[in-house]
C-alpha cells in the first residue's frame, strides 16, 4: 500500500480502496483472534479499526526499521484493542501476522491483552487507561527539543477520557503548544457498564478547546474524512480529532452492545460475523497452530537509553562545609548541563523548583526546564514518555509526591524500560514542620516493588553529586532519595571527606566509612553521619562495630550479606519506614540464608508529627544514644 506520510491533502483514492480492504480483514482478524483466545475486547478494537489502519499505513514509520530517529509515533492508550493493534501490525508488515492471531493472550506468546512496547511499531506498553496521553505528550516534547520534524499520535478510548490525568496532560500539551501531538478519540459512545454519557458524562469538544486545543469531529468511519483530520498540515496546536464510531462496527449483532467490549464472540457467534463479512473462518487451522504451541520470538528494537557524553568535574565539598543534598544535586545538574551544552538534560518541575533546587538550571537553560504545575501524575508519565526520546531526563519533585503520589505511573514506567531519572527531595521525618502527609517514608518499598528502578539515598552534598553525575551517564531508571537538612560532609578518620577527589560512584557497593568487628551498622542517607556518633557511644562501652554507608538500599546483594555473616549482630539504621525499608529487604536476604546474625532495624514505626527532624527522631528512638543503647542491650 501507498504511504502518503499524510502529505497529500486527500487519500488518493487507490490508497482508500487498500485501506478498506485492509479494515475489513482487520475486522476478521480481531474475530479469529479473540474467539480463539476466548478472551480479549473485540468491541473497541473493531471501532477503532479505520483510525489504526490509516496510522500505521500512513504515518512515517518503517515495518523494515520501526525505531527509526525521527520516525512518528502512534501511542495507542486504550491498550485493551491489542487485536486491532497486532492485526495491522502484522498486515502491513511490522510482525508476523500469523503469530499474532494463534498466539494472542496465550503464555510464551509476546502477544499480550494488552499492547506491548517490544513489539515493533509500538511506542508504549498500556492497559493503565489513562496515561497514554501524558507519554506521548512527553515523546512529542522531546523530540520537538531535538528538532524532530515527526508527529505523535495517541490514540484513546472514550470511556477513557474521564480520567483526571488527562485534563492534567491536555493542559500540558496546550501550555507547552505542542502542535505535533494529536489526541484521537474513539468515541463509540460505550464502555464496560454501559453508556459514557451514562456512566459519566465527558463533554470533550468543550473541555479540550478550553484548553487550547483544535478540535476536529469526523465520522470515524470514514477513511477520507478520518485522513484530513489526522493529517498534521497546518496544525498550530495539539489537536483532538473526535473519531465519531460504533463498537463491533461491521457484524450487525456486535453493534453498539457493550457486551462486545470485552467478550469473545462464541464459535457460532463468530461463524455468523465472519458470514456477515464475507470472510472465511480459519479458526481450526490457528487452533492447530495454537495448540503447538511455537511462537517465533520478537526481536523488539533495543531502546535508544540517552546518556550524557560528559559527566563533568566533579565538586568536593570541604569537610567544614554545611549544606543540605538538594543544593549539591542542583549544582550537579547545572554543571552537567553546562558541560554538555548540546545536549542538556530535560528538567520537569511540579511548583517546587525552588524547593528542589532547579530553579538556577531553570533560568540558565529556560528552554529545557518545564514547569509542569501541580500534575504530579501526567508529570510522571510525560517524563517516562520523554526519556523514550534521545533526552536524558529528570523529575525532581518532593518524595511523597514522586513516589507515593504516582506509584502506578512509575509501574507503568518499569513495564515500558523507560530511562527516568527521578530526584526526590524532602524525604523522612528529616523534613521536619510540615508534618506527617510530607515525611515520605515508604520510597525504598515502593521502588523495591519495581523491577526496573535503581533506588539510590546518598549520604552527603559529596556522595549526591557523584550520583547525579553517574544517573545522567548511565542508563535507565533512577530514583534518588533525600532530605531536606543540611548534612553534614562525611569524613574519613584523617578528616578529610570521605567522598573525596578520588571516591567513584559504583551502583550497589555499600561504603565502608569505619571499621569495627561486633556489630555490622548499615546506614542510609541522613543517618550515615548518626551511624558514626552510635559508633563512637558504643566504643566507649568497649564495643567495636563497622559503619555502611548504603546508598542502594535495595541492592543488597548476597555475596555482601555474606560478608556480614561473622558479625555478632547487624543493624540498620534509616529515615524510613523500618518494615518497608532497607531493613527489611536486608531481612529477607537474610532468611534465605543459614545461620545468620540477629539483626535489629532501626527506622520509623509510624506516621511522624510536625517538629524538629531530631525531635522526630527521638519520638520513635532513632537518635544516636538511643540507638546505641538498644544496640548495647541487644549484644548482651
Ligand atoms: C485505570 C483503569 N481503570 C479501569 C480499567 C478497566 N477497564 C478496561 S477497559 C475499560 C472501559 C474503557 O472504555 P473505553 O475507553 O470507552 O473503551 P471501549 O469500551 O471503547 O473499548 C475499563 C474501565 C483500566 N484498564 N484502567
Amino acid at each position: 500500500m501507498t504511504r502518503t506520510h499524510f502529505k497529500p491533502p486527500e487519500l488518493p483514492p487507490e490508497t482508500e480502496a487498500d485501506l478498506k480492504r485492509l479494515c475489513l480483514e482487520v475486522r476478521g482478524d480481531i474475530l479469529h483472534m479473540t474467539a480463539l483466545a476466548g478472551s480479549g475486547h473485540p468491541g473497541g478494537s473493531m471501532s477503532s479499526v479505520e483510525i489504526l489502519a490509516l496510522l500505521w499505513s500512513q504515518a512515517s514509520v518503517d515495518p523494515g526499521n520501526p525505531c527509526a530517529r525521527r520516525r512518528d509515533r502512534i501511542v495507542v492508550s486504550h491498550g485493551h484493542v491489542s487485536p486491532g493493534v497486532y492485526s495491522v501490525l502484522g498486515r502491513l508488515g511490522f510482525i508476523h501476522l500469523e503469530d499474532a492471531l494463534a498466539g494472542f493472550r496465550q503464555a510464551g506468546s509476546s502477544f499480550e491483552g494488552h499492547v506491548e512496547r517490544h513489539i515493533p511499531g509500538i511506542e508504549l506498553s498500556s492497559g493503565n487507561l489513562g496515561q497514554g496521553l501524558s507519554a506521548g505528550a512527553g515523546m512529542a516534547l522531546a523530540d520537538r527539543s531535538l528538532g524532530y520534524r515527526n508527529h505523535v499520535w495517541v490514540v484513546t478510548g472514550d470511556g477513557e477520557q474521564q480520567k483526571g490525568q488527562i485534563g492534567e496532560a491536555r493542559r500540558f500539551a496546550a501550555k507547552f503548544r505542542l502542535s505535533n501531538l494529536t489526541c484521537v478519540i474513539d468515541r463509540n459512545r460505550l464502555q464496560i457498564s454501559g453508556n459514557t454519557e451514562d456512566i459519566m458524562p465527558v463533554n470533550h469538544r468543550a473541555e479540550f478547546l478550553a484548553c487550547g486545543w483544535e478540535v476536529v469531529s469526523v465520522d470515524g468511519h470514514d477513511l477520507g474524512a478520518l485522513y484530513r483530520a489526522l493529517a498534521p498540515a497546518g496544525q498550530k496546536a495539539p489537536r483532538l480529532v473526535i473519531a465519531e464510531t460504533v463498537m463491533g462496527k461491521g457484524v450487525s449483532f456486535m453493534e453498539n452492545d457493550p457486551e462486545y467490549h470485552g467478550r469473545a464472540p462464541r464459535p457460532d457467534e463468530l461463524e455468523r460475523a465472519l458470514a456477515e463479512l464475507g470472510l472465511e473462518n480459519e479458526i481450526e487451522r490457528l487452533r492447530s497452530r495454537r495448540e503447538s504451541g511455537a511462537h517465533r520470538p520478537i526481536f523488539p528494537c533495543e531502546p535508544s537509553y540517552h546518556v550524557l557524553a560528559h559527566r563533568g568535574r566533579p565538586t568536593v565539598y570541604p569537610a567544614d562545609h554545611k549544606g543540605d543534598n538538594r543544593s549539591a544535586w542542583g549544582a550537579a545538574l547545572l554543571d552537567l548541563a553546562r558541560t554538555n551544552p548540546d545536549d542538556p538534560p530535560l528538567v520537569f518541575d511540579c511548583d517546587l523548583a525552588g524547593s528542589v533546587k532547579t530553579s538556577p538550571f531553570a533560568r540558565e537553560f529556560p528552554d529545557y526546564h518545564f514547569q509542569c504545575g501541580i500534575t504530579e501524575h501526567n508529570t510522571a508519565s510525560a517524563a517516562g514518555g520523554a526519556s523514550l526520546s534521545d533526552r536524558v531526563v529528570f523529575w525532581a519533585d518532593f518524595g511523597v509526591f514522586a513516589a507515593d503520589e504516582v506509584f502506578n505511573q512509575h509501574r507503568l514506567n518499569d513495564i515500558n524500560h523507560t530511562n527516568l531519572k527521578v530526584v526526590a527531595t524532602h524525604c523522612g521525618l528529616d523534613v521536619g514542620p510540615d508534618g506527617k502527609t510530607h515525611h515520605c517514608m515508604k520510597y525504598v518499598g515502593l521502588m523495591r516493588a519495581l523491577y526496573n528502578y535503581l533506588t539510590v539515598v546518598p549520604a552527603d552534598p559529596n556522595q549526591t553529586d557523584r550520583v547525579v553525575r553517574f544517573a545522567a551517564t548511565h542508563p535507565g531508571n533512577f530514583f534518588i532519595a533525600m532530605g531536606r537538612s543540611a548534612q553534614p560532609v562525611i569524613t574519613r578518620e584523617d578528616g578529610a571527606p570521605f567522598f573525596g577527589a578520588d571516591y567513584e560512584f559504583v551502583f550497589g557497593r555499600p561504603d565502608i566509612l569505619r571499621d569495627g568487628g561486633d556489630i555490622a551498622l548499615l546506614a542510609m542517607g541522613a543517618m550515615c553521619h548518626r551511624a558514626l556518633k552510635v559508633r563512637d557511644i558504643l566504643a566507649d562501652r568497649g564495643i567495636s562495630v563497622r559503619v555502611y554507608a548504603v546508598s542502594a538500599p535495595n541492592a543488597l546483594a548476597e555475596p555482601f550479606v555474606k560478608t556480614l555473616m561473622p558479625f555478632r549482630l547487624l543493624a540498620t539504621y534509616e529515615d524510613h519506614d523500618a518494615d518497608t525499608g532497607m531493613g527489611a529487604g536486608l531481612a529477607l536476604t537474610l532468611a534465605d540464608m543459614d545461620g545468620a546474625p540477629r539483626l535489629a532495624r532501626f527506622g520509623a514505626r509510624t506516621y511522624g508529627m510536625s517538629g524538629e527532624p531530631d525531635d522526630l527522631y527521638r519520638a520513635q528512638g532513632l537518635l544516636p544514644d538511643q540507638v546505641a543503647e538498644v544496640l548495647a542491650a541487644r549484644l548482651g
